[in-house]
């Protein structure tokens, strides 16, 4: 039988890559093409996305992973792009780590009341949702929006369109009907003409334009497949489980810890414990919360000049346990900078010891991080009547040993770990449906059972000190 090549472009907010997955009736493997740094830059105006830097890695990745079937790209979401009349890009598309929305939220609320936004789009609170981002931005001669993997799809198709995964975080999609909320944009003076028409996750998108051909020294045709374009919705569908209940962590410079439900959780409770409601594949909503992730600790290796990785966990793993946690889940860690001097301060103002070395601080953000998995986790099963047996954690936390076996310990849950490259697997299982090789959600999530190498880790230690480290922070 035939095997077909599919590149997956995954953009991360550290790195982008490009992998090729081999797919065929019982196989499925996955290989790196192209690796390439993505730094956000500070400017004047401040913090930037360095598109055209990211589109150039993206084609020197197609002209090193070759003949393909097809072409899909996802990468974090909520921020964008803006056209002129022509379809040039307005500026640099501005990270959504950017300080420009601060206290804009507020703004938004006094029009439209915070539980009504929630009732009405079920996405959390965050700063940077795009919603938020809009009403910041001055939108002088602006014409359309492009999410970025859109933006980079149109920039290799000639093509415009919104896909819905990405749309659903922009706060502007009502997640029960998966359309746009015409009424929430007219409120909050967002014209919606801004949007090109909406894709599905397997939609058409084009195909690469004769330009890109030349550059990458590919055959045409080569179509560009629209696929679960957030980087999370690809991941998820990459999540090796099989039925209803498991609960998953994506894990690298965020964690996303929750449940895949059928239908959006809305209730007042929900938003209070600022859990969001994100549209995935095949009908399916997200229901997770934003904990800061491993953005803490590179954010820290950073501070320290790039120590060794691997010598820092192996001297955290020695430091004991839970001697101090900070809110891993709390907006004050979003903004770079500082971030070591940042969380002392927090353990200094809850009144516990604070961390002095690399490894004890190490220790304290996987302890912390673990921990915020807990809460997630049983908060959501509790919040959206739904258990769970297991959690799947994947993505590139999924290399740190130290950080699956605490959050088996802190949610007293066995863990699979594994795919590290959920984001690509998930990607690339999108593609291979869109052409037939693969049958649905449950088909590519046993074909990766199949051929992925996962770890499990068991719980283990009492899982009473982990209730009473939650005890210690504030709100609990
Ligand atoms: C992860 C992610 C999260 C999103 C954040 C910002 O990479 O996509 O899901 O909340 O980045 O876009």
């Amino acid at each position: 039988a035939s095997v077909k090549s599919y590149a997956a472009v995954d953009l991360g907010a550290s790195s982008g890559r490009v992998m090729v997955g081999r797919v065929g009736p019982d196989s499925l493997e996955l290989s790196e093409a192209h690796r390439f740094v993505n730094r956000p830059v500070r400017v004047p105006e401040g913090l930037r996305w360095d598109i055209l830097s990211l589109y150039g890695g993206v084609l020197d990745g197609l002209k090193a992973a070759g003949q393909v079937d097809s072409v899909g790209i996802d990468s974090w979401a909520v921020d964008y792009g803006l056209l002129d009349a022509d379809g040039a890009l307005l500026g640099n598309p501005v990270h959504y780590r950017d300080s420009r929305t601060e206290g804009v939220a507020q703004k938004v609320w006094a029009t439209v009341p915070a539980p009504e936004l929630y009732a009405a789009t079920g996405l959390q609170y965050a700063p940077f949702n795009t919603l938020y981002q809009l009403v910041a931005d001055r939108l002088v001669g602006a014409q359309r929006l492009l999410l970025v993997p859109d933006l980079l799809t149109y920039w290799l198709t000639g093509e415009q369109g919104t896909e819905l995964t990405n749309a659903s975080t922009t706060q502007l999609i009502d997640p029960r009907t998966r359309a746009w909320s015409y009424d929430i944009a007219e409120r909050v003076g967002i014209d919606l003409e801004l949007f090109a028409p909406l894709r599905q996750p397997g939609d058409p998108a084009g195909l690469l334009r004769p330009e890109v051909l030349e550059e990458t020294g590919l055959r045409g045709p080569v179509p560009v497949t629209a696929v679960g374009s957030h980087d999370t919705a690809s991941a998820v569908a990459a999540v090796p489980a099989s039925g209803e209940r498991f609960a998953y962590i994506c894990t690298g410079t965020w964690s996303l810890a929750g449940l895949e439900l059928d239908a959006p959780v809305l209730t007042e409770e929900s938003r209070a414990a600022n859990f969001t409601n994100e549209l995935g594949l095949d009908g399916t909503v997200r229901y997770l919360r934003n904990i800061m992730g491993l953005w803490l600790l590179q954010e820290c290796v950073r501070a320290w000049g790039d120590p060794d990785l691997g010598e820092l966990l192996l001297d955290a793993a020695k430091v004991p346990a839970l001697r101090s946690v900070v809110d891993a889940g709390d907006a004050m860690f979003l903004a770079p900078g500082r971030m070591p001097e940042r969380i002392a301060e927090a353990c200094r103002v809850s009144g516990q010891p604070v961390p002095e070395s690399p490894a004890e601080v190490t220790r304290c953000i996987l302890d912390s991080l673990a921990l915020a998995h807990r809460k997630a986790v049983d908060e959501a099963q509790r919040l959206a009547g739904h258990p769970v047996d297991v959690v799947h954690v994947v993505g590139g936390g999924t290399r740190n040993a130290l950080l699956c076996q605490l959050t088996a310990d802190a949610c007293g849950l066995p863990v699979v770990a594994g795919p590290t490259e959920a984001a690509a697997l998930g990607n690339v299982l999108v593609q291979a449906r869109a052409h037939g090789l693969v049958s649905d959600l449950a088909g590519g999530r046993e074909l990766l059972t199949r051929t992925q190498p996962l770890t499990r880790y068991e719980p283990q230690g009492d899982s009473a000190r982990w209730r009473e480290a939650q005890a210690r922070l504030a709100g609990d």
